[in-house]
């Protein structure tokens, strides 16, 4: 996606005001999907690399190869970087763009979950098995049967049901699924086949997984977000619509769906009382960051609430080039997210 001018941003300044910094600088890392195992936190990222692919709507510029897990012992601990957890060359059906990925523990084994493009073009989803929670992961020969898109997030609910999140447009392809075949037509358009503005927007999708993980248990359903009439968001309230980037979490029995609104920089989310929704917009949890694209994770640690989220501040501006960071984040007493500024008081004038 094209980078938004940057030329007025004093990173000194705006780093200075961060309230948070990058959790490591030797490499780029970003999307973070992050769970706790056995006390002990853990990050899946995207490894984000320089390249000379020039730079589109479609994010052909994010053109990752690998992942990286980190770990940290608490929310305020170092973060250690584990090395290369599963590369692009040993995944026997993927060709290129590893992007955010998933992982979830079940029976001692670490599944870990990650979109790439196959040798069509098309972005499917694929899992990979460790025995250890940093890896190295082994893929499975072939990517989940009607799997599609992008962003898998794994989630546990307490009746021991595993589910998956996922879903993205534009680059990430959702628009292109509308009729449950990929639409190839008009390759190179961002924004071709997307509803109308005044149709319901394209939906995150979720699905049921199998006892081993390793397929989807049914058809993937509609994550519908509805607005204060119970009405779904329209395809043209892009400061609220779903963009990409899913994460559940739960809060008081209730389920709490959060994403990203990708072209307007927010993330949002919103509650229902089952996995499956309709979920009702409930807000923002953050507030935009520097570069294109937003992505996050809520974990609980100890009983208290942290948002992980990425932002391009240490390679002041470049989008592709990302870092995570970590930082608090409170349910107030009728548990709805506080809102976070990610630069308090930063009076740039870029995006916030
Ligand atoms: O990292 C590539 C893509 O950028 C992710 O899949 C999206 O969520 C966005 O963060």
């Amino acid at each position: 996606m094209p980078e938004e001018t940057i030329q007025h941003i004093n990173f000194d300044e705006l780093n200075k005001h961060a309230i948070s910094q990058p959790l490591i600088k030797h490499i780029y890392t970003a999307d973070p999907a992050v769970h706790v195992f056995n006390g002990k936190i853990y990050i899946y990222a995207s490894h984000d690399i320089e390249t000379n692919i020039p730079f589109d709507d479609l994010g052909s510029h994010f053109a990752m190869e690998d992942y990286h897990v980190l770990s940290m012992g608490s929310p305020t601990s170092e973060a250690k970087d584990n090395g290369v957890a599963l590369h692009v060359n040993d995944v026997p059906w993927a060709e290129k763009q590893m992007w955010a990925p998933d992982a979830i523990e079940k029976d001692g084994k670490y599944h870990l979950f990650f979109p790439a493009k196959d040798d069509k073009g098309i972005f499917r989803i694929g899992v990979a098995i460790s025995d250890s929670p940093t890896g190295p992961f082994k893929a499975q020969p072939h990517a989940i049967k009607k799997s599609f898109s992008i962003d898998p997030a794994a989630f546990k609910d307490n009746d021991g049901s595993y589910y998956m999140y996922f879903g993205g447009m534009w680059g990430g392809q959702l628009q292109r699924w509308q009729n449950g075949t990929f639409n190839a037509e008009q390759p190179e358009s961002p924004f071709a086949h997307l509803p109308n503005d005044n149709e319901p927007a394209l939906c995150a999708k979720v699905a049921k997984l199998t006892d081993d993980l390793l397929e989807f248990a049914e058809d993937a359903k509609d994550v519908v977000i509805v607005d204060e009439h119970n009405k779904p968001l329209l395809q043209s309230d892009n400061e609220r619509r779903f963009f990409e980037a899913s994460w559940m979490h739960k809060y008081n029995g209730k389920y709490y769906f959060s994403y990203s609104t990708g072209d307007t920089h927010f993330i949002c989310y919103a509650i229902a009382n089952n996995p499956y929704g309709p979920f009702k917009y409930a807000g923002r949890i953050l507030n935009p960051v520097v570069g294109w694209t937003t992505h996050h994770a809520i974990i609980e640690f100890n009983n208290e609430w942290y948002l992980f989220y990425h932002d391009s501040s240490l390679s002041k501006g470049v989008t592709h080039l990302r870092s995570i960071k970590v930082t608090k984040l409170e349910h107030d007493e009728n548990g709805l997210i506080k809102t976070i500024n990610p630069y308090k008081d930063f009076k740039s004038g870029y995006m916030i």
